[in-house]
């Protein structure tokens, strides 16, 4: 049994989707972020980082102690070892797949979390201009970032040759483009692998539905979560 460490957000998107897809068992553990879960002891023994998704597999590959797992893109790649699902083993079609994860990883997810900080919770600032340089940057990044992934699925189906956990990795950081500022008729290809070829697969649909009970938990958007989401600092200990 695998435990996730889970928050309905698009890098919990990720691996919620990879369970399902691998048709893996898996106990969700609940981290409400907005109410400062993610810095309680026990959980950062497994996530060092206070960040979800993490994951305990109690059944590792090999036997032996449980194996943890924190950062999204090294749990898709633990997964897909694991089960030998969605990272082909040759060299060239893994480094094919796995230089897309890290594109995500390093590009997609860090802009398009900054874009929808910059343009859904940033307070006004004065003067306003200060505030439309942030959200200008990284909505433009964004929309570059977008750009690419459009081109690339201009002839095929899917990111890295079939499917793979790149795709597990990119698709979740589409599906809030309103709020990162993008229109999709800018970006035909983006679309249709957005709304058609992963948003209709039963397992994406699944894994993204995982815990969207969780955000009705009190203690979301609220003055009390912005208070322990932003402004985290090192000496900053909760
Ligand atoms: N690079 C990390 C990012 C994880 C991350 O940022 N998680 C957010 C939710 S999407 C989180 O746990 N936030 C808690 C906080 O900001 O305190 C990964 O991909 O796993």
């Amino acid at each position: 049994m695998i435990d996730l460490y889970y928050w309905p957000t698009p890098n919990g998107w990720k691996i919620s989707i990879m369970l399902e897809e691998c048709g893996l068992p898996y106990k969700i553990v609940p981290v409400n972020i907005g109410t400062g879960e993610q810095f309680k002891p026990e959980f950062l023994k497994i996530s060092p980082n206070n960040r979800m998704p993490a994951i305990v597999d109690h059944d590792p590959p090999g036997g032996g102690e449980p194996v943890s797992v924190f950062e999204s893109g090294a749990i898709l790649q633990y997964l897909a070892e694991k089960t030998g699902k969605f990272l082909p083993k040759d060299l060239r079609g893994k480094y094919e797949v796995l230089q897309w994860v890290n594109w995500q990883m390093g590009g997609l997810g860090p802009m398009a979390g900054q874009a929808n900080h910059f343009r859904m919770y940033a307070p006004q600032f004065n003067p306003p201009e200060a505030l439309k340089y942030g959200q200008d940057r990284y909505t433009n990044e964004v929309n570059r970032l977008f750009g690419v992934v459009n081109k690339r699925l201009a002839d095929r189906k899917f990111v890295a040759g079939e499917i793979s956990i790149a795709d597990f990795a990119i698709w979740p950081w589409l599906v809030g483009y309103k709020n990162f500022g993008q229109n999709l008729d800018d970006f035909p290809h983006l679309k249709r692998y957005l709304e058609e070829t992963m948003g209709t697969r039963p397992a994406v649909v699944k894994g993204k539905a995982v815990g969207a009970e969780l955000r009705q938990t009190p203690g979301v958007n609220t003055e009390e979560q912005r208070k322990v989401l932003f402004g985290q600092t090192a000496s900053v200990v909760r």
